[in-house]
């Protein structure tokens, strides 16, 4: 299984039509909200529709064959964006196979499609309103600007709308050399698709035989972050954000994505917060200008710098800030910094769930019925769920693993390893939710480091960090999962570790999700390591290591340790019994997180 390979064929036979179109296709200008016209598109010579149409003539049948490499991943189809922009039909296939595969003629009538902004997103815009429409959408909405995937997932709730397509590769690079993807998500509860759904897209990618295209539709601009603003009042009492803003030098860096406009609306428009000292790089950027649009210690170095952090978490200078967050491409992640200190993800879910009585939608809903994680985020929130005694969900890594417990056990906060957070008001994860969550829970004057040492003192802490190998020849990658289950079906009694295979049974439908990554544990020293491959890749192979110690009665030296450094000795140990030397050729992580 290496779902990051950027593998793709055309299996049938296309005429040249097709990239003339295509040229034509490149030039359209932006889409309008109100009528986009592709007509010129389909009549351009050569291209000869094939039969079919509807009623009054205005779809056009035309012919295609599959395409590989349309798998989602983790969340979504992500590949380079000169895949998307370059391949002969590539984005109209993707778009065809996503409305036979989402059965569209049967009831999925409202779609927002929308977007984090990121290059290639206008003429992928026009491409899959116009297959939309022409496999019988009904009513097309759009945004008026770059749009977060909470947001968007809040306004597919609000309206009650059949679905969203978002035009994301979320934390990936973007630009004409980076990436780009698609995330779609069903109505009306907003949530990422689930694994039916995707295999029915992929299997349909597979059997293409033609596309309907409707040169000319109509479409209806709405404002998601009207809807997501709404919805976050539900969640927080606007008095006490107000206070709390008011204390504290807060910074919000939206690394040039989605969230920074509605960052602003949020924060200075609505809570009164400066906008010169609180916003950082919230001017949405095609290209996210030129970085990479990832919140964590590697790419969000001004924000670690500004809360006198360097690159590994340590200390390096006076911090100018109370409060840091980061915020990835589309605005789903978050990454939580506080003066002198770095919040594992991790840490950020035990945290707010042991504060969550301080915030309105848990507090004003009864207090939490449930919390869950990600397997290989730390389980420093099972330690809360014990003391709350609610149930902890342990789900594969991906979001929408989340929704069906979203469903059944309200309110729930929940949350992934990768700077991922969020609750049940809406069914993606959410950057912004997590920062105003924060918010909330901190005392007045109270510092992020104080809480942190608080929740170690009486929980004991989770030393916990991920090391991230990229760009791994995908057979390699392989080999080293194949021997990993040898090693899993293979063990002796007696050895100091175990190991095994990951596979969850949904409670609430009980769908089996099997091979979602291997697990070895070393219950003496209160030691797990996890290994996965990624799913979210565009280029060959990324392998995850996440490691993690328990220290149940942290010493000072353990309160201050910076988790990269400490659990290098299980790193090495798990990397040896895994044979990274010989199957990935390398024991040294690409970003350490
Ligand atoms: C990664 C993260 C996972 C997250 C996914 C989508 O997946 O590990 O926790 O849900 O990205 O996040 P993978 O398969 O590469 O490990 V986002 O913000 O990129 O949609
Ligand atoms: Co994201």
């Amino acid at each position: 299984m290496s779902m990051g390979t950027a593998s793709f064929a055309v299996m049938a036979p296309v005429g040249d039509a097709w990239l003339a179109s295509w040229q034509l296709l490149r030039g359209r200008p932006k889409a309008a909200p109100n009528s986009c016209c592709l007509r010129q598109l389909h009549r351009s010579p050569g291209l000869a529709a094939r039969g079919g149409g509807d009623a009054d003539g205005s779809i056009d049948v035309l012919p295609t064959g599959a395409i590989e490499g349309m798998r989602p991943g983790t969340s979504g189809l992500r590949k380079k964006t000169r895949v998307w922009a370059e391949t002969d039909r590539f984005t109209l296939n993707f778009a065809q196979a996503l409305a036979v595969g989402w059965s569209i003629p049967c009831g999925v009538e409202r779609v927002l499609v929308c977007g984090d902004g990121r290059e290639y997103s206008e003429e992928a815009l026009g491409i899959l309103c116009s297959v939309l429409a022409g496999n019988g959408v009904k009513e097309l909405l759009v945004a008026p600007g770059p749009t977060t995937t909470p947001a968007a997932s809040a306004a597919v709730r609000r309206l009650r709308l059949d679905g969203a397509v978002l035009m994301t590769a979320s934390h990936n690079p973007g630009g004409i050399d980076g990436d780009f993807g698609i995330k779609f998500n069903t109505g009306p509860d907003g949530a990422p698709a689930r694994e039916p759904l995707t295999e029915a897209v992929y299997s349909a990618s597979l059997g293409l035989q033609e596309l309907r295209v409707k040169p000319t539709y109509q479409t209806r601009t709405i404002d998601p972050d009207e809807q997501y603003v709404a919805q976050l009042k539900q969640c927080f009492d606007w008095a006490q954000l107000r206070r709390a803003l008011a204390g504290r030098r807060v910074l919000v860096d939206a690394m040039h994505g989605a969230a920074g406009p509605v960052a602003k609306r949020l924060l200075c428009d609505e809570l009164g917060a400066n906008e010169g000292d609180t916003l950082y790089r919230c001017q949405p950027r095609p290209d996210f200008g030129g970085a990479h649009p990832d919140p964590n210690l590697k790419w969000a170095t001004d924000l670690a710098l500004a809360a006198g952090l360097d690159g590994r978490g340590q200390y390096v200078q006076s911090p100018k800030i109370d409060l840091g967050c980061a915020l990835d491409g589309d605005g789903d992640r978050n990454m939580i910094v506080g003066a002198g200190c770095f919040v594992t993800p991790s840490d950020s879910l035990a945290v707010l769930a042991s504060r969550a009585h301080k915030i309105k939608w848990f507090r004003e809903r009864g207090g939490l019925k449930a919390l869950a994680r990600s397997m290989p985020t730390s389980q420093a929130v099972d330690r809360v769920a014990a003391k709350l005694g609610v149930p902890c969900f342990e789900t594969p890594t991906g979001w929408k693993y989340f929704g069906n417990l979203m469903d059944a056990y309200q309110p729930l906060l929940c949350g992934e390893e990768s700077f991922g957070t969020g609750a049940d008001h809406i069914r993606e994860k959410d950057g912004l939710f997590a920062l105003l969550a924060w918010l909330s829970v901190l005392d007045d004057g109270e510092q992020v480091s104080d809480v942190l040492k608080k929740h170690w003192l009486s929980f004991g802490r989770d030393l916990y960090c991920r090391f991230d190998f990229e760009g791994c020849d995908s057979v390699k990658a392989d080999r080293l999962f194949a021997h990993l289950r040898l090693l899993s079906d293979d063990q002796q009694q007696g050895e100091s570790y175990s190991i095994s295979e990951f596979e969850y049974r949904d409670p609430v439908d009980n769908s089996v999700s099997s091979q979602q990554g291997f697990v070895l544990t070393y219950p003496k020293s209160n030691e797990r390591a996890v290994f996965r491959l990624s799913g979210t890749g565009s280029a060959g192979a990324t392998v995850r290591l996440y490691l993690e110690r328990y220290i149940p009665e942290p010493s000072p030296a353990d309160i201050d340790a910076v988790p990269s450094i400490v659990l290098t000795d299980l790193a090495v140990r798990a990397m040896q019994l895994a044979d990274f030397a010989t199957f990935l050729g390398t024991t040294v992580p690409d970003v350490v997180t």
